[in-house]
């Protein structure tokens, strides 16, 4: 994998008969977001998002594991009056890897943008995001860990969890990707389609599985800072840490393979 700087001639996208099903309109940009009790942060998201893309034609999808807050439900009514917005109410195969992969799959932005509901993730980042993928990377990363970007005020064991699953993730699995954790990134649909049935949604970091699966996409990292929660309570649990722990066993085997052939 190789870090770009800007602009290195665009890509042209091969499958393009595969993405333009008829009876869908094609539009540039979905943005999807895996959502589960977000119903206290899901309005300011849309609206942050709004305010970002204004002038780009992007729809807005939110991909809501059935939340017992009703999430799907604030969705449906903001949806009725915003035909750029929809909601992916989900009743199978929980999880935010699926959620991420189930809305990919529903998409019909030629670019596809992830990005966490709870607004840690700063939306008006994502047009520099889009130059960046039109500029000729394959998959364009928000990160806290390149120049300019950062935590914000996390205490000392969070920044100590995240460098040694940011590590981890470097030695076990060879992405050389600086925030392999990122929620927060942007690449073609295309190259998701590419890759969509080799994708494992089991574990947490959905974008640790896709950039295992692209192991010759031009990888750009663009710097953010983490914001804090808005509203509502983190998902990360025990089960979770277990989760992204065997995802990482299962990559490592993935990149093993690779190198023995
Ligand atoms: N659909 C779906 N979304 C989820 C699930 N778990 C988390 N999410 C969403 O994924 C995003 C990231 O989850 P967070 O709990 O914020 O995890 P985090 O950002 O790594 O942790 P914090 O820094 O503590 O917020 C949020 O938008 C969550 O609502 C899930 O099981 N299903
Ligand atoms: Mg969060």
């Amino acid at each position: 994998m190789r870090y770009l700087p800007y602009h290195v001639g665009a890509r042209a996208c091969h499958l393009r008969e595969e993405v333009n099903r008829p009876g869908l309109d094609n539009m540039k940009l979905t943005v999807v977001s895996p959502t589960f009790n977000e119903a206290e942060n899901i309005s300011a998201l849309i609206t942050e998002l709004e305010r970002a893309l204004a002038g780009l034609d992007y729809e807005i999808v939110i991909s809501d594991d059935n939340s017992p807050d009703r999430t799907w439900a604030l969705v449906e009514e903001i949806g009725r009056l915003n035909p750029r917005i929809r909601v992916l109410r989900r009743y199978h195969k929980p999880g935010l890897g699926w959620s991420v992969i189930d809305g990919f799959s529903r998409a019909r932005g030629d670019l596809l943008a992830c990005i966490d509901a709870d607004l840690q993730h700063d939306p008006a980042v994502l047009p520099t995001m889009i130059e960046c993928l039109e500029g000729g990377a394959d998959l364009v990363v928000g990160s806290r860990y390149v120049h300019g970007g950062s935590v914000g005020d996390w205490r000392f064991w969070r920044r100590a969890e995240s460098w040694l699953a940011t590590k981890l993730a470097h030695w076990l699995t060879g992405i050389r990707i600086c925030d392999p954790m990122s929620g927060y990134f942007l690449l073609r649909q295309c190259d998701f389609l590419d890759v969509k049935d080799r994708l494992d949604g089991q574990g947490f970091k959905i974008l640790l599985e896709l950039a295992a699966n692209m192991p010759r996409a031009r990888i750009c990292e663009l710097p953010y800072s983490f914001r804090k929660r808005r509203s509502g309570r983190t998902k990360l649990s025990r089960r979770v840490i277990f989760a992204y722990c065997s995802q990482l066993w299962r990559l490592s085997r993935l990149s093993h393979g690779r190198k023995n052939k």
